[in-house]
């Protein structure tokens, strides 16, 4: 139900404006969110922690067959996780209860295949309880990550584990206090060991899980939880398409209820949709979900943060941002230092409201805010009153710089100024201005917007402090291809090889390895297998790749892409090559 906004009118909402008062003037307009949307909306940045048998095997996917023994952190501490997110200002945790290994972090009645069977605590441990108690300890959420897709499980693929799925997600929803949100992943069905029948099962998402009956048991136990869920039935909130870290500057709130959902509704929402099911931003503070060494120097830097910080919460979204455990049970002091420091510069740079002392004046669609003195500044937010929808379309916003009224846009946005809709809060960057007044006028709305927030900040000049991974590029190697999807490396003399890494193509999927054969030969005719398998994730997360393997003496490696995400040609960002 749109409805073009000519009038000119707007609504600032002013604080002795009670909610009941309020909502008398304002007319309905589309969708709204539920209390619960509302709610996690509010709570802007909550973690993500990684951590399974993946920590211990240096993967992101783990098949299935890893051996449960290999958990038995020494110094494992959910209490130092509790206080690292909270000082990194995030509000809630979701924890990976079961990964796609289906190794489960709690001693879950229905299956061997946990912490029970580790020398973690003899087998009396429950990471799940000792995380629900720090949290609530450090007055922060609890969620639950419980992946569809289980690559241990026998009977994956058939009835009888969706049963086996949801006892889980009971125990999950029964023991452990209030869950804000339940998330499960999108990654669904391929190869895995399946009780050791170690095959390829494919499942229809959208029909296997019978997610209609999952939802009303989530409802039933945890009313207050929010839903994520990518693909098949509509949860609360979806996906922002990518894990990069970034949701569409344009951000609708709304998604159509039913049908698919391809790539730019998932990343820039639906104006027209008919549900209000708001955009999470979620992405890691590092390349990888899970915790590996060598990437300890990769933890993203400040100024990257900061801009994944504008490109989520200031693009009408949520961030949630995660945090690897390290093998000992500890998130490793890279990280926490980074996720504090972080969170110092949001506070550093939303500190002082600098429009508080100036005189706000709202004629029409216009509002003008008049500084007391010329001010600097470089940051501008808008926020709209979410609970009566989402209506802004349009607007443009001007500073006034000795006389004259500037243009300000986004410098964060590529194509056009990015002054588009609103919704919960929109943060516009730019150049800094010493300016006498800004003007902020709605050009464009579906019915007559109700602005609960507008306000103007100084943000510190950052500059990169670590470079971001996968920006180095660090072959000198004698690298060709011998067929569209095979590449070969020699060497004039022959080397002893340990790993071979490989950097998908970092501005496009296509030509992306996601299955891979690597061979090594000394003499061009005679071809050792060393491995072969599938780069795990690698389409929404492109970061470097390692496969590993016994030291080999080799002249000539030939890479294979047994399958390639789009298109036929492989791409590669990079490539390296390790010796001894
Ligand atoms: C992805 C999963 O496949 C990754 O392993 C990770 O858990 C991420 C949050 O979601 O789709």
């Amino acid at each position: 139900m749109q409805c073009h906004y000519m009038k000119p009118l707007l609504i600032l909402l002013l604080t002795t404006m009670t909610a009941a008062s309020l909502k008398a003037q304002v007319e309905p307009c589309g969708p709204v969110p539920t209390d619960n949307q509302l709610r996690w909306q509010d709570m802007e940045m909550y973690a993500f922690i990684h951590y399974s048998l993946n920590t211990y095997t240096d993967q992101e996917w783990g098949f299935g067959n890893e051996d449960p023994k290999l958990f038995n952190p020494s110094d494992l501490d959910c209490r130092q996780w509790a206080r690292v997110c909270k000082q990194a200002g995030m509000k809630g945790v979701i924890f990976t209860a079961k990964h796609h290994c289906g190794f489960c972090m709690w001693p879950s009645a229905y299956t061997e295949y946990s912490v029970k069977n580790s020398p973690w605590k003899d087998g009396k441990g429950d990471v799940v309880r000792e995380l629900a108690e720090a949290c609530r300890d450090e007055g922060l959420k609890f969620a639950v990550y419980l992946s569809p897709w289980d690559r241990n499980h026998p009977e994956y693929g058939r009835p009888a584990y969706v049963t086996y799925f949801r006892n889980q997600l009971r125990e999950l929803l029964t023991n452990y206090g209030d869950i804000f949100e339940v998330w499960f992943d999108g990654a669904n069905g391929g190869d895995g060991w399946y009780g050791g029948a170690n095959e390829t099962r494919r499942i229809d998402g959208k029909t296997y899980y019978g997610w209609a009956e999952t939802f009303r048991m989530i409802r039933e136990l945890q009313p207050h939880a929010v839903i994520w869920n990518d693909g098949g039935d509509r949860g609360d909130l979806r996906w922002v398409g990518t894990e990069a870290g970034n949701v569409g500057e344009t951000n609708w709130s709304l998604m159509p209820s039913k049908g698919d959902t391809p790539w730019h509704m998932l990343h820039y929402g639906v104006e027209e949709g008919d549900v209000w099911c708001p955009g999470e931003t979620n992405t890691s503070i590092r390349p990888g979900w899970f915790y590996h060494e060598t990437e300890n120097e990769h933890v993203k830097s400040l100024s990257k943060l900061m801009d994944t910080y504008y490109k989520s919460v200031g693009r009408n979204s949520t961030l949630l941002l995660n945090f690897p455990i390290a093998p000992n049970g500890r998130i490793h002091p890279n990280d926490s230092l980074r996720g504090i420091a972080f969170n110092k510069m949001i506070q550093e740079v939303f500190k002082t409201d600098l429009t508080l002392e100036a005189n706000k004046e709202t004629q029409g669609s216009e509002t003008v805010i008049t500084f007391r003195q010329p001010t600097i500044f470089n940051r501008f937010v808008a926020e709209e009153d979410i609970r009566y929808g989402q209506r802004v379309k349009k607007f443009a916003l001007d500073a006034e710089v000795e006389g004259q009224w500037v243009p300000l846009k986004d410098e964060l946005v590529e194509n056009g100024d990015g002054l588009t809709t609103i919704g919960h809060r929109r943060i516009i960057c730019f150049p800094t201005v010493n300016a006498t007044k800004i003007r902020f006028t709605i050009l464009d709305a579906k019915c007559k917007p109700v602005i609960k927030k507008l306000g103007a900040y100084l943000a510190p000049e950052l500059t990169a402090d670590i470079p971001n991974a996968g920006e180095k590029k660090s072959s000198n190697l004698h690298l060709f291809f011998s067929s569209p999807t095979q590449m070969m490396i020699d060497w004039d003399t022959e080397q002893t090889i340990t790993s071979f890494r490989y950097l998908p193509p970092q501005e496009s999927k296509d030509g992306t390895v996601t299955h891979y054969t690597l061979w090594a030969s000394t003499d061009w005719s005679n071809w050792t297998k060393l491995a072969s398998g599938e780069f795990s994730n690698v389409v929404n997360n492109p970061i470097w790749q390692t496969i590993k393997f016994q030291p080999v003496k080799a002249r000539i490696l030939k890479l294979d892409a047994d399958h390639l995400a789009t298109g036929n040609r492989m791409a590669y960002g990079d490539v390296e090559v390790i010796t001894e």
